[in-house]
């Protein structure tokens, strides 16, 4: 297929995993090919992500609505896409990112351009008759099984308990596939549940199904997941089930520029500190936003104190923005970069936020929001960029379980695909 023309796009109000509004889109190619996508939503928001168009009108979903957008999409943006013949989901994204013209895609709403944009790649895949990850795939990439990072402890917004520290993972990087990959980090869920309930803890849910148990420092809570990982008969150890921390510290960073941590007042170099003491004591490889977006000091002394043992990944810090991370990557400032498509809000940029990691020897963990559909995109994201690593929230819950089975479809239908982090 050479050129491909749009004829039809949809959009329409429909609710979030938190209950939130959001959009579903649908566009449709002449020779009939479709494509869907449900738009995630973060609440941990760093300060440059492409922006979110909310109706505001607070009698509806509190302001939260996004009736403007889902008719910015029927109306302007098809406006521009339609009628004429596209190359390429690259002059798709270009034309989208013109037709708003603004740094962080305020005026269209990267909620609506990120939808159209997803929805585009899905409907150019189904037309090429491919998957959507092989249509994805770049040329000089080898496509693979990512290692899930499973939240099984959930703190920070993402939950109502006292915990400071965002989301508490686990990797099993051992695993010899994907299936028993997922397979690990269902029974370690388990187990911490079982645990915790034994122990009289809470083991209600927060934002990304990950527990929300009632403890408050987070050595108690990497202890009870490391009993969790040996009690389900694995080992905890970095090579085999890995710990993952995202503390999502901007978030827990005051005005005077010190971080708030278990009733502690800390500064950066003392939380650097804190970071140390964990990963000498438990088996962390990586840790996401060590540090706040704004703590560039901060985050120069982390890379160099902790960089060559722990994998540093920036989120808030870096927003899967081409142009911020270049700046990140010159700074030296972490070794890895979350990838959240609606971060950046198209699916070209997040493409090539991804190659200049790559060019630059950063790793990438593709990655959910905490606000998710049944919308499967990552799964097919990560696989198509090789880079070995994804994470969905906790084997649990409907908006999670898709993305973690559908690499499970993945690996099954495609058993040459290796499984595991990249460069191993
Ligand atoms: C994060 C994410 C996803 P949110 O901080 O990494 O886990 O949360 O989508 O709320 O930004
Ligand atoms: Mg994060």
């Amino acid at each position: 297929m050479c050129a491909f023309h749009i004829i039809d796009m949809g959009a329409m109000q429909i609710l979030d995993s938190r209950g939130r509004p959001t959009l579903s889109v649908t566009l449709t190619l002449a020779g009939g090919a479709t494509g869907w996508a449900g738009v995630p939503s973060g609440a941990s928001i760093g300060t440059k992500e492409a922006v979110e168009l909310r109706d505001g009108d607070l009698s509806r979903y509190g302001g939260a609505g996004v009736t403007r957008a889902a008719a910015t999409i029927t109306g302007s943006i098809f406006h521009r896409l339609k009628g004429r013949p596209w190359h390429s989901l690259a002059d798709v994204d270009q034309a989208l990112i013109e037709l708003d013209g603004t740094p962080a895609k305020a005026r269209l709403g990267g909620n609506a351009v990120v939808g159209v944009s997803m929805a585009t790649a899905r409907a150019v895949a189904a037309a090429h008759g491919q998957q959507l990850w092989e249509y994805l795939t770049p040329s000089s990439v080898r496509p693979r099984l990512p290692v899930p990072h499973f939240n099984l402890v959930s703190g920070g917004v993402l939950a109502s308990n006292r915990l400071d520290f965002q989301e508490f993972m686990i990797a099993p990087i051992g695993a010899p596939s994907m299936a028993e990959a997922v397979r690990a980090g269902a029974e370690i869920y388990a187990a911490l549940r079982h645990n915790l309930a034994a122990a009289g803890q809470p083991t209600g849910q927060g934002d990304e199904g990950g527990i929300a148990p009632d403890l408050v420092e987070p050595h108690e809570v990497l202890t009870a997941i490391v009993t969790a990982i040996s009690d389900a008969g694995y080992v905890p150890a970095r090579d085999q089930v890995a710990i993952a921390l995202d503390p999502a510290a901007s978030h827990f960073r005051r005005d005077d520029g010190a971080y708030q941590v278990a009733g502690e007042r800390l500064s950066s170099l003392e939380l650097i500190e804190l970071y140390a003491r964990l990963a000498a004591e438990y088996p962390i490889w990586s840790i996401e936003d060590g540090l706040g977006e704004d703590d560039i000091d901060g985050w120069r002394h982390l890379t160099d104190r902790l960089g060559e043992r722990l994998q540093l990944v920036g989120d808030d810090v870096f927003v899967t923005n081409p142009a911020v991370i270049e700046q990140g990557i010159a700074r030296q400032l972490g070794n890895a970069a979350l990838i959240k498509v609606n971060q950046v809000g198209t699916v070209t940029e997040t493409l090539q936020a991804m190659e200049l990691c790559r060019k630059h020897g950063y790793a990438q963990m593709v990655s959910h929001r905490s606000g998710e559909t049944v919308d499967d995109f990552i799964a097919e994201l990560v696989v198509a960029s090789g880079c070995g690593q994804v994470k969905c929230g906790a084997p649990a819950r409907g908006e999670r379980v898709i993305k973690y089975n559908r690499l499970l479809h993945i690996a099954s239908q495609r058993p040459d695909l290796a499984y595991g982090l990249a460069g191993r």
